[in-house]
C-alpha cells in the first residue's frame, strides 16, 4: 500500500481534516508496523549493550529517517499544509539518561544495527527518567518528568524473569523498542520495568520513600545516592537489570542451541562504565549452577566480558560497602569474595588491585579490570590517562587489555534528522555516499575556495539561528538577533566542565561594554544543562548564569552587545536545534578532566568552530582541523596533573596577583547581582573560586578571555570564517560512531 493510503486508513479520515496530534498517532503507528515487518539482525555471535542508560532522544523522526520514507512522508504531508518536524515534536522525549554517556549508548545501537551487526541493547524502564528542570528565581527545581504514556515505540514483550532482591522474588517485565539499522535490519533495545511501581509515592517535586522497593524499583533513574537508602536503591536497581540481562542472554542461548560451555564464542558483553558490572558475578554463579566448574565459568565470562571507562573523576566510580551489597544481593556474595580472592590476594600483595578494600568497600572498576579481556577508554588522551595515572597498576598488570576507543556520533540524528537541510546540500557537492561512510566528508574540502559553496552553508546556518531564536523566543520570552555571534555552552553542569569560566567571561564582557569597550559584533551566549539535585555548586553556578542572564539582558547599555539565555530542562530535542545554530562552540573543560565530551562533535559536524581546552577527544580535533580552525587556550594535561601532583595551584593567588580576576570574581557578590540573586549562594560560589576552585577556573582565566576575543574578531573576516566551518565539517568523518562502532568489533567484540 502506498503512504498515503496506509496513513488514512490509520486516521479513519482525510490527512486534511486530521489534527497534529491525530497525525503524530498515524505517523506512529506506520513506523511501528513498517519497524514490526523488519526481519532481525542475524549473525553466529551477538553483542549486548548493558548499560543503565538509553540517551535516545524521540524516536518517531529518526525512525522514519531509518526506514528510508522520512522525505517521502514530509512530502505528503507538506501538500497537505501540514508539517511533519511539528508533528514530530508531539512525541514525549524517552527521559533515560544523564548525558554523555546514555547518549552514547544510543549512537552505538543505531551503528550497530546500521553496520547490520547482531546487537541488542539491555537497561531499564524508568518511569521519570531523570528529573525535569525548572527555574524559579533564577533557580534550579525538580519535578518528576512525565514522558511514559501508551502514545510511544515501546512494546510490551509479555516476558517476566523472576530477581531475587534481599532475598524477596520480584517478577519483571520486559518492553521492547525495535532499533532500526539505516535502510537496514533491526535490532532491539530491552527496557526492564516492574508492574508494582507506583508513580503517586513521588511528592514535593522528587521526593519519594526510598525504602519501597516494590514501589519505587524503576521510578527514577540514579535516585539521590547521598544518604544510604539512595546507595542501596541504586544497588537494588542495578542488581535488578543485570539479573534480568543475564537471564536474557543465557535464555536465547538455550533457544539457539548453544553449548554455554562455549557462550565466549557466540556472546559479547559491553559493560558501560561501572553500572552494570555485577553481571560478571552474576553470570559466573548461574554458569556454575548450570553444571559448570568455578574456573571455567570465570575464563569464559572473563573472555566474554569487556568494560568501558567513561570517567576520570575518582569520585565517580562506583565502590560499594561490603554490607549494602550483603544485604540486596547475598547471592553474589561468595563469587565476588572468591574473585576477590583469585585476583588480587593470592598473587599480588598490593591494595590497590585488590576488589574488596580493607575497609569492606567494594570497587566495582576493580573486578570489571581483573574479569574482562578488554578495558578502553574513550579518547585517545583519556586512554592514556588511564594507563598512566589513574589505573596505572592495573595497565602493568595487563597492558593488552588495555584499548582506546574514541567516542562517536550517529550522523543520522546528527545531521540527517538535526540538520536537514545541510544533510541535502552535502548530497548535492558529493553525493549521498556519505550517509553511510563518512569518511566521504572529507571530499567536501575540493570546495572549501569555492564561494557559491561558502555562502550557502552560511545561509544555512543562518536559518538554523533563525529556527533556534524562534523557539527560544516561544519557550523563554527571549528576543535573539540571528545576525549576532551564537556562542554556545549545553552539558551536565558541572564544576569540571567550567561553565563558571564562561560565566566570569560574561562578568568581564560586561564591565567592557559598560567602559565603552563593546564587542565587534553583538554576541549572544547560550546555556544549557541539569545539575545533579544534590550538587550544591553547580546549582549555585546556575543561579549565577540565571542572574546574570537577568542583568544583562535588561540593561540598556549592553545588551544591544551582548545577550545571555539559559535553556530550560536541557533535552535530545533542545540540542537538535541549538546544535545546528551555533557559531562557537565552548569546550572548556579542565585539561585531563573530560574524558572525551560528544556534543564537541555534535558541533562541529554542524559546522561550528570549537574554543576549547587541549582535553578529552578536543585534542584529536584538534589535529585533525590544524590549528588554524579551532581556538585553543589554557594549560595542557599534563601541566594540569602536575600541579595536582604538587599541590601546586592556588585560586588565592591568581585572585590577590590579578586586578582584572578580581574585579570579576568580585562582580559575583557586588550589587548588581545582589539585587537580583540569593546572597548566600552567590557568596558560597565566589568564596569556592576564591579558595579553593579545585577545577582551576581561575588559571584559564586569562587565557580564555584572550582567545575568546580573539575568536570574536575573528568572526569579522567571514571569508576566512566560513571556511574554517567547512573544514570543521569536512573533516568530522572520524568521529561518526560507524567508526568507533567498526573499531570495537575489530578489537572486541568480533562479530564477523
Ligand atoms: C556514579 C555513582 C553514583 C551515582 C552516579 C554515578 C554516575 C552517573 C552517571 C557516574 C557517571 C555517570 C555518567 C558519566 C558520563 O556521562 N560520562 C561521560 O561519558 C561520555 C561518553 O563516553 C564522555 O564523552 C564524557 O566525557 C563523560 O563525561
Amino acid at each position: 500500500m502506498d503512504l498515503e493510503k496506509l496513513l488514512v486508513s490509520y486516521l479513519d479520515k482525510p490527512i486534511d481534516e486530521a489534527n497534529d496530534d491525530e497525525l503524530f498517532l498515524a505517523c506512529l503507528k506506520l513506523a511501528k508496523e513498517k519497524a514490526a515487518a523488519l526481519p532481525l539482525v542475524q549473525g553466529e555471535k551477538k553483542v549486548y549493550y548493558i548499560s543503565a542508560e538509553f540517551l535516545i532522544g524521540k524516536q518517531l523522526g529518526k525512525n522514519l529517517i531509518n526506514l528510508g520514507i522520512y522525505d517521502e512522508l514530509d512530502e505528503l504531508l507538506t501538500k497537505h499544509g501540514k508539517s511533519l518536524s511539528k508533528i514530530e515534536t508531539k512525541e514525549k522525549e524517552p527521559s533515560l539518561g544523564n548525558g554523555g554517556l546514555g547518549r552514547l549508548a544510543a549512537c552505538f545501537l543505531d551503528s550497530i544495527a546500521t553496520l547490520d551487526m547482531s546487537g541488542d541493547g539491555i537497561g531499564l524502564n524508568y518511569h521519570f527518567g531523570l528529573f525535569k528542570q525548572l527555574f524559579k528565581d533564577h533557580k534550579q527545581y525538580e519535578i518528576p518528568d512525565e514522558w511514559l504514556d501508551d502514545k510511544n515505540m515501546l512494546i510490551d514483550t509479555g516476558v517476566s524473569f523472576p530477581v531475587e532482591l534481599a532475598g524477596k522474588v520480584y517478577n519483571s517485565h520486559m518492553y521492547d523498542l525495535d532499533v532500526i539499522g539505516y535502510k537496514g535490519n533491526k535490532n532491539k533495545l530491552h527496557l526492564f520495568d516492574l508492574d508494582t511501581v507506583d508513580e503517586s509515592i513521588v511528592h514535593d517535586g522528587i521526593e519519594f520513600d526510598k525504602t519501597d522497593i516494590e514501589k519505587n524499583l524503576t521510578l527514577f533513574l540514579y535516585p539521590d545516592d547521598s544518604d544510604e537508602d539512595g546507595k542501596l536503591l541504586r544497588i537494588y536497581q542495578q542488581y535488578f537489570m543485570i539479573s534480568n540481562a543475564a537471564q536474557l542472554i543465557l535464555k536465547e542461548e538455550k533457544e539457539k542451541g548453544h553449548d554455554l560451555s562455549k557462550m565466549d564464542q557466540y556472546v559479547a558483553i559491553q559493560i558501560n562504565d561501572t553500572h552494570p558490572s555485577m553481571i560478571i558475578p552474576e553470570l559466573i554463579r548461574l554458569l556454575i549452577k548450570e553444571g559448570l566448574p568455578m574456573k571455567r565459568a570465570v575464563d569464559i565470562i572473563t573472555n566474554v566480558c569487556a568494560y568501558t571507562n567513561h570517567t576520570i573523576l575518582a569520585e565517580a566510580l562506583e565502590k560499594w560497602p561490603l554490607e549494602y551489597l550483603n544485604k540486596v544481593v547475598p547471592q553474589l556474595m561468595p563469587i565476588i569474595g572468591g574473585l576477590d580472592y583469585a585476583a588480587a590476594r593470592a598473587y599480588y600483595n598490593n591494595p590497590v588491585l585488590q576488589i574488596i578494600d580493607e575497609n569492606n568497600i567494594v570497587h566495582m572498576a576493580s573486578m570489571d579490570m581483573h574479569y574482562t579481556h578488554s578495558i578502553n577508554g574513550v579518547a585517545a588522551l583519556h586512554t592514556e590517562i588511564l594507563k598512566n595515572q589513574e589505573l596505572h597498576a592495573y595497565y602493568n598488570l595487563y597492558p593488552g587489555r588495555f584499548n582506546n576507543k574514541t567516542n562517536g556520533i550517529t550522523f543520522r540524528r546528527w545531521i540527517m534528522h538535526s540538520n536537514h537541510k545541510l544533510a541535502s546540500f552535502i548530497d548535492e557537492l558529493i553525493g549521498e555516499e556519505w550517509r553511510t561512510d563518512a569518511t566521504q566528508m572529507e571530499r567536501l574540502m575540493y570546495f572549501h575556495n569555492n564561494e557559491g559553496t561558502l555562502q550557502t552553508l552560511e545561509d544555512i546556518k543562518r536559518e538554523n539561528k533563525v529556527r533556534l531564536a524562534a523557539f527560544i523566543k516561544e519557550k523563554e520570552g527571549i528576543e535573539l538577533d540571528p545576525d549576532s555571534v551564537f556562542d554556545v555552552q549545553v552539558k551536565r553542569m558541572h564544576e569540571y566542565k567550567r561553565q563558571q569560566l564562561n560565566a566570569l567571561w560574561l562578568i568581564y564582557e560586561y564591565m567592557q561594554i559598560k567602559n565603552g569597550h563593546v564587542p565587534p559584533r553583538p554576541v549572544t551566549v547560550i546555556f544549557g544543562g541539569k545539575a545533579a539535585p544534590a550538587y550544591i555548586m553547580a546549582k549555585n553556578i546556575i543561579h549565577l548564569i540565571l542572574c546574570l542572564q537577568e542583568l544583562i539582558n535588561n540593561d540598556p547599555d549592553v545588551s544591544p552587545y551582548l545577550k545571555v539565555v539559559m535553556i530550560q530542562n536541557y533535552n535530545v530535542h533542545k540540542s537538535e536545534l541549538v546544535i545546528p545554530a551555533c557559531d562557537i562552540s565552548e569546550q572548556i573543560s579542565l585539561a585531563s578532566k573530560e574524558a572525551s565530551g560528544t556534543g564537541n562533535m555534535k558541533f562541529m559536524l554542524n559546522g561550528a568552530v570549537t574554543l576549547g581546552t587541549l582535553d578529552g577527544a578536543n585534542v584529536e580535533i584538534r589535529d585533525l582541523v590544524g590549528d588554524e580552525n579551532i581556538y585553543i587556550f589554557g594549560r595542557s594535561s599534563n601541566e594540569v596533573i602536575n600541579l595536582y601532583n604538587t599541590n601546586g595551584y592556588h585560586a588565592r593567588d591568581y585572585y590577590d596577583g590579578n586586578e582584572h580576576i578580581r574585579a570579576c570574581i568580585d562582580f559575583i557578590t557586588g550589587p548588581e547581582l545582589l539585587k537580583i540573586g540569593d546572597a548566600e549562594m552567590l557568596e558560597a560560589l565566589k568564596d569556592n573560586l576564591m579558595n579553593k576552585d579545585w577545577f582551576m577556573t581561575l588559571l584559564d582565566l586569562e587565557s580564555y578571555c584572550s582567545v575568546k576575543e580573539t575568536a570574536l574578531y575573528d568572526y569579522e573576516n567571514r571569508a576566512w570564517w566560513k571556511r574554517k566551518s567547512l573544514v570543521n565539517i569536512a573533516r568530522s568523518g572520524f568521529f561518526s560512531s560507524d567508526r568507533t562502532i567498526m573499531d570495537y568489533n575489530r578489537d572486541i567484540w568480533h562479530l564477523k
